[in-house]
């Protein structure tokens, strides 16, 4: 049996959507970060960082395994069940360029550009000025890529899967983002008609 560690993000959603494409059973542990439940020894024994997501995989002979991230959550189960990502060298290449933009430019930049919009307490022009064109980048990248291609890696893979949950979220919050990018959009609306993505993204309920 999978645990799964999470809370209503978009980096928890990378791993439900996961867990509900490849159809594996796992139940759902919500982990309260505004009462800051995630700093609890426990959950440190699973998440040195005390960040969600985090995952234990009950295994045979009463052993268990735990990931934290979910880059490694994305990769682990991906490797281990060999779907979501291409066979191919030339189309894996693609799919991992892609999915570590989702893992280390698009997820960071739009956390950073959230903190330094909305949240700070002293709005400083130059980390909002910054963020922005980062992110301006991710989205102008994405855009061209899929304006050639269907997916971001040749066939639906862990690559989407890394992005897809932080367009979701930016279209959500206005600002017309979708609508400055035509192939994103149509990409963020395929992809956001996917029955096991409408499951991940309900989690945790
Ligand atoms: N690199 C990690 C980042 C995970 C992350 O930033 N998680 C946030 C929620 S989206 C978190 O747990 N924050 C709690 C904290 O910073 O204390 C990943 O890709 O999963």
């Amino acid at each position: 049996m999978i645990t799964l560690h999470t809370f209503p993000s978009p980096n928890g959603r990378k791993a439900s959507i996961l867990l509900e494409e490849l159809g594996l059973t796992y139940r759902v542990h919500r982990v309260d970060l505004v009462a800051g439940e995630n700093k609890r020894p426990d959950f440190l024994a699973i998440s040195p960082i005390t960040k969600i997501p985090a995952l234990v995989e009950e295994l045979p002979g009463g052993r268990s395994r735990r990931l934290f991230g979910s880059g490694a959550i994305l990769l682990h189960f991906s490797e281990r069940t060999g779907r979501l990502v291409p066979d191919n060298l030339d189309d894996k290449a693609e799919a991992m360029s892609w999915f570590m933009l989702g893992i280390s430019d698009l997820g960071p930049t739009s956390v950073d550009m959230l903190r330094f919009s909305v949240r700070a307490p002293e709005k400083i022009p130059y980390a909002i000025d910054l963020f922005k064109g980062e992110l301006m980048r991710c989205y102008a990248a994405m855009d061209e890529r899929l304006a050639e291609a269907e997916h971001l890696a040749n066939g639906y893979s862990i690559a989407d899967i890394a992005c897809f949950p932080f367009i979701a979220a930016a279209a959500v919050a206005g600002g017309g983002l979708l609508e400055r990018f035509a192939n994103l959009k149509r990409w963020h609306d395929a992809v956001a008609a996917r029955p096991a993505v409408q499951r991940g993204m309900a989690v945790p309920e």
